[in-house]
């Protein structure tokens, strides 16, 4: 399975999207907070909107809430941990 990252904010429902959806798979992944008022630099270069969520994947990097949601859900096989 890839490595998975999301890179997240704590309050905004589009990244909630992509969190139910890893937590309803359990599918395991890291997440990587960034202040919207003040976006680092990495995140400026893969993130084309500059907007979250964005999914990193060692085979992929995924902006779009329903695009990240709905490739977690066909792409990557429910953790049984
Ligand atoms: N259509 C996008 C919307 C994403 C979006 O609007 N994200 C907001 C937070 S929920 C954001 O990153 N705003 C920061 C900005 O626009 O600078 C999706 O479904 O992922």
């Amino acid at each position: 399975m890839p490595d998975i990252n999301l890179i997240s904010h704590h309050l905004w429902p589009y990244v909630q999207r992509a969190v139910i959806v890893l937590s309803e798979k359990n599918i395991r992944h890291e997440r990587t907070y960034i202040d919207l008022a003040n976006k680092p630099d990495w995140f400026q270069k893969i993130s084309p909107l500059g907007r979250v969520p964005v999914l990193q994947t060692s085979e992929a990097v995924l902006f779009e809430s329903q695009v990240i949601a709905e490739y977690l859900d066909e792409v990557i096989p429910a953790s049984i941990n």
